[in-house]
């Protein structure tokens, strides 16, 4: 029988990532609550399915998918669950299935920014957690229309210990670019600084990722942040790590060019921003470690002021 995936939280990314596993025969479900409803691209199918078709030029992939999709108060037990919902939700998300998960359940987080997975962990103990930090772009081009914008990688790992999954090979066959990461700790740091860079300067400048390198007054605000985040990150437990940042930052911009960031995504639709999980979460750790972080605070800051308009 084909692998079963539950993916909660299925927005651009969520979906390519639904579309990415259906298409190595898994059988996946989309978990529906309430407030996912505001994910679901308009004009859509009947009740228990979800259909949509992903054009990905990256993965040299255009189909049509018809992914099932179940609620989150069903009763039927969860054995693989992936969530891709907002930062700032993932609480209430994996909550609203904890009566879903037992202690043989693994859930995949996989949402921007940091400070929110240990909250989920400890509001819903039972299952293993991994995290995924994907660098992929993906947005909608029109209802029910996913296009895949941007190549990047996928990079599992566990905090916990846990060796890498049995169901590994089958993301290593589903998901281009997938590979277990021993250090997911400065994985995810690195995650949270290019998220740092990117989303909140296109979301300001409203421009896709690819700007960033080619025009010389964005560029220019890449360059000094990323010699701060660079500082920062020689300060923080990933010392390692500081003398890679612009490199990453560049190359995660190149390879999503023609992407629109989340966080651009989300100012435009006026949705709230997962701002306080990347950048505000940065301000907290530069604070803590004591090192000035004035480019970054005042991203933060503009961003909450942009949000706060255009949520109304
Ligand atoms: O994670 C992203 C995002 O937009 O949130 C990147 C990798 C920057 C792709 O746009």
């Amino acid at each position: 029988m084909s692998e079963p995936w539950h993916i909660l939280g299925a927005g651009a990314l969520g979906s390519l990532y639904a579309a990415f596993l259906a298409s190595a025969g898994a059988n996946v479900t989309i978990v529906e609550r309430n407030a996912d409803r505001q994910d679901k691209p308009a004009g859509n199918t009947a009740p228990g399915t979800r259909k949509f078709s992903v054009s990905s030029p990256v993965a040299e992939l255009q189909r049509e998918f018809c992914i099932n999709t179940s609620r989150a108060d069903d009763r039927s037990e969860i054995k693989r669950l992936l969530v891709v919902t907002k930062s700032y939700d993932a609480v209430a998300a994996v909550s609203s299935v904890r009566h879903r998960l037992t202690d043989t359940s693994d859930v995949v987080l996989m949402s921007n920014g940091s400070g929110y997975q240990q909250e989920v962990a400890q509001t819903v103990s039972k299952p293993r957690y991994f995290y995924c930090l994907s660098t992929e772009g993906a947005n909608w081009r029109c209802a029910n229309a996913l296009l895949h914008a941007g190549s990047g990688t996928s990079r599992l790992g566990s905090t916990d210990q846990h060796g890498a999954p049995d169901w590994l090979p089958l993301w290593q066959h589903a998901i281009p670019g997938t590979r277990w990461e021993e250090d997911i700790e400065g994985a995810l740091w690195m995650k949270l600084i290019i998220n740092a860079v990117i989303n909140p300067i296109t979301a300001l400048a409203g421009t896709q990722n690819g700007e960033l390198n080619s025009d010389p007054v964005l560029s220019a605000k890449v360059a000094s942040l990323c010699k701060e985040l660079s500082v920062l990150t020689l300060a923080s437990a990933h010392p390692q790590l500081a003398g890679t940042v612009e490199r990453e930052v560049r190359k995660v911009i190149a390879g999503t060019a023609s992407n629109r960031s989340s966080m651009l995504q989300d100012i435009a639709a006026g949705r709230p921003t997962e701002i306080e999980f990347i950048n505000g979460y940065i301000s907290a750790e530069a604070k803590r470690l004591g090192v000035a972080t004035p480019c970054n605070d005042a991203l933060a800051s503009d961003i909450a002021a942009l949000e706060a308009e255009t949520t109304g």
